[in-house]
């Protein structure tokens, strides 16, 4: 991994109107240019196909490799964003559809990163961003097989996991052991967060759950790709059964999350000697289990084999919400001795929505739905503590979505307010704030509109999706492809302990970074500069946890957008 690099860092700051080296199109060459964005993986052949110019423009063309112009265009009106302080025009080239690799060439003289069009634009990057979690799984040896350069040895085996004082009961007094093993790391840190997890696995399940047959035919080479269940499925299966590993089955209690009582630094993890901690039951660590299992137990009663466990996770389930209910108000706050992630959150309707949606749905029983006519918000973009949306998903997807169809007219108004957005903004996105984990909040959105898609069968949701999906891999105000090991400008130093720690330069590929925001400005200290526009404030180094890390809760909108858009274009 290259080292964080203060003039790198400071040539980004001023490289937005900086001109690269010569792109190869013949017989003449033009130089490459920044303010030509554009999504650097693929554009679908069908489909939205434009580039966003930061120069002023009034004409285009898309040329092939040769140096042949293949389409010509207008270029649309200028439109500004105040997130990014800057405006931009559309160059679209929609209707031109041949497969193949050109690029958009502007005044004569600039060109972008090369365009590619493809029948299946997001087979690899799919693929790739569905691995990122076998790379972050925490007690396995990641085989070369599988692994390849990024192999490594197994770490945190957590078959010794203290109890902390904070989650101690009669049967578990404080500094007795248990064994927590499995599932995946939270993000670049090594810690195993229940809140965290809840969300991912439901959206890689829904994944799953919208797109069965793709999901069937992929194939992410993994030690399970052999077995009959899909590879999504097993992934999920790992972590599963660690969530289950975090309930206190004597009373339904979650713990709120597995962690050393500081961050690890950034070595390896089987270098790594700091004791492990269970830490406090929590009321959202307990609802979003519940939300997760029931799920999942809908999920796997389908799936060769998996019936037994399937009813487990619907057991599961409900003594989480059992306890929960005596235990209302057990809002998680780090205890003084501990720094890792905190995951708090102190308002929880939307997590009691979410699982009694979950369960009425896995059981049919009418408490359920009374608790969650009670405690309906409104819908909104999913988030780690903002869930109750997932309740909306569930219930409008779901064999009862008769019962729910106000929900579904909500959900819907709501989704096209967000397509109102993406047709207004000047990086067609429908984020109007850059928080912590931007990125996620495109991609969620993306996920939000595919489900959309899904149910009305309307191509404008799918579209709305493909921008944000377009966004993601390099249409946006930073010019970065925000998917390891994938676009011309692309992440090499994220926050990612094994990444940062392996030796090898480039970092494990398929994660998308959280992406700019302003919130944590001198995480690299005072004197790296970063911009105060939130969607240019990004910097590829390592120190930049607020921008440049992975967690696990981003890769899976990222999965669910990829595998659905490549399920639906061809
Ligand atoms: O995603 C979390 C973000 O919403 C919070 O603002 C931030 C600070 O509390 O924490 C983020 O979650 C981190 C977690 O606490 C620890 N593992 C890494 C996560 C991603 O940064």
């Amino acid at each position: 991994m290259k080292k964080n690099n203060i003039y790198y860092s400071l040539f980004f700051v001023f490289a937005t109107t900086m001109l690269w080296s010569c792109c190869s199109s013949k017989p003449k060459e033009y130089v490459v240019s920044e303010d030509i964005l554009i999504n650097q993986v693929a554009y679908p052949v069908q489909g939205n196909k434009y580039a966003l110019l930061r120069l002023d423009a009034s004409d285009f063309s898309l040329n092939d490799a040769d140096g042949n112009i293949v389409f010509k265009g207008k270029t649309g009106p200028w439109k500004k964003w105040d997130l990014s302080g800057d405006s931009t025009r559309i160059a679209d080239f929609s209707k031109f559809s041949t497969a193949g690799e050109y690029s958009i060439v502007v005044n004569d003289t600039l060109c972008s990163y090369p365009v590619v069009i493809s029948e299946r634009p997001y087979d690899s990057v799919g693929k790739a961003a569905l691995k990122a979690f076998y790379y972050n799984r925490s007690n396995m040896e990641i085989e070369e097989k599988y692994g390849k350069e990024w192999s490594r040895k197994g770490g945190h085996s957590d078959t010794v996991v203290y109890i902390h004082k904070s989650a101690a009961s009669a049967s578990r007094p404080e500094g007795s052991v248990i064994s927590s093993s499995g599932g995946w790391y939270d993000a670049g840190d090594y810690n195993k967060y229940i809140v965290n997890s809840g969300i991912t696995t439901y959206t890689l399940m829904l994944s799953y759950f919208l797109n069965p047959e793709y999901h069937h035919n992929l194939n992410v080479s993994i030690p399970e790709s052999e077995n009959d269940i899909p590879d999504i499925l097993d992934e999920v299966l790992c972590n599963l059964n660690w969530m289950l590993t975090m309930q206190d089955f004597k009373d339904g209690g979650v713990y709120h999350k597995l962690t050393t009582k500081n961050f690890d630094g950034f070595i390896m993890p089987d270098q790594v000697t700091a004791k492990r901690y269970m830490v406090g039951k929590s009321t959202s660590a307990a609802l979003d289990f519940a939300a997760t299992m029931a799920f999942a137990s809908r999920i796997f009663k389908d799936v060769n084999g998996q019936q037994k466990i399937a009813s487990q996770f619907k057991e599961r389930a409900q003594l989480a919400w059992e306890w929960a209910k005596l235990n209302p108000n057990n809002y998680f706050l780090n205890p003084s001795d501990i720094t890792t992630g905190e995951y708090k959150d102190t308002s929880l309707v939307d997590e009691w929505f979410w699982a009694a949606s979950e369960l009425y749905l896995t059981t049919g029983n009418a408490d359920y739905k009374e608790v969650l006519v009670r405690n309906k918000e409104k819908v909104n973009t999913p988030k780690w503590d903002v869930v109750n949306t997932l309740g909306f998903i569930s219930l409008i997807t779901s064999d009862k979505a008769e019962e729910f169809v106000s929900l579904q007219e909500e959900y819907l108004d709501f989704v096209n307010l967000l397509l109102l957005q993406d047709q207004q903004s000047a990086y067609s996105v429908s984020v109007g704030e850059m928080a912590w984990g931007s990125n996620s909040d495109v991609a969620n959105q993306g996920v939000l509109k595919q489900v959309g898609y899904n149910l009305t069968q309307d191509e404008k949701y799918q579209r709305s999706a493909q921008n944000d999906l377009d966004y993601l891999l390099g249409r946006n105000a930073t010019a970065y492809c925000f998917v390891t090991g994938f676009g011309n400008k692309t992440p090499m130093n994220i926050h990612h302990r094994p990444s940062g720690a392996d030796g090898v330069d480039k970092p494990v590929p398929g994660f998308l970074v959280g992406g700019p925001n302003i919130i944590v400005l001198n995480d690299c200290g005072d004197e790296v500069q970063r911009s105060l526009f939130p969607a240019k404030s990004y910097i590829d180094m390592q120190c930049s946890f607020s921008t440049n890390e992975i967690a696990i809760n981003w890769n899976a909108p990222l999965v669910l957008l990829a595998s659905s858009i490549n399920a639906h274009v061809n």
